[in-house]
């Protein structure tokens, strides 16, 4: 009986070990007007989580080519997850009203193969 439900801890454990090994971390730090790091490079094919904070107020990204869009809130963080199906280089942008610098507000991703 013990025995099985330490196997059962282990087994659990490892998948987890696994999905975390698979999808990279980005973390992203939003304040107006611009996003830290302002481009970020990733593998085609590579799952990835993009997770935003705010330094300051209420942000949006907007990656139109990936379909991937979040509101980023401060205090909170927001995450999307995500696998690049296509090389280049993509534009994103805030997409929540933040000032008078939000028009210049962007980052590039990019995609390599
Ligand atoms: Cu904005």
């Amino acid at each position: 009986m013990a025995l099985t439900a330490t196997f059962g801890t282990v087994t659990l454990a490892a998948a987890l070990r696994a999905s975390y090994a698979t999808e990279k971390v980005i973390r992203v730090t939003a304040k107006n007007f611009d996003f830290t790091p302002g481009e970020i490079t990733v593998k085609r094919g590579e799952p990835i989580v993009l997770e935003f904070t705010s330094a300051d107020r209420a942000h949006g990204f907007y990656l139109p080519d990936f379909g991937v869009e979040t509101k980023i809130k401060p205090g909170a963080v927001s995450r999307v997850s995500f696998t690049p199906d296509k090389a280049g280089k993509f534009s994103f942008a805030c997409d929540v009203f933040c000032g008078s610098g939000h028009e210049e507000m962007s980052g590039t991703l990019i995609v390599t193969e």
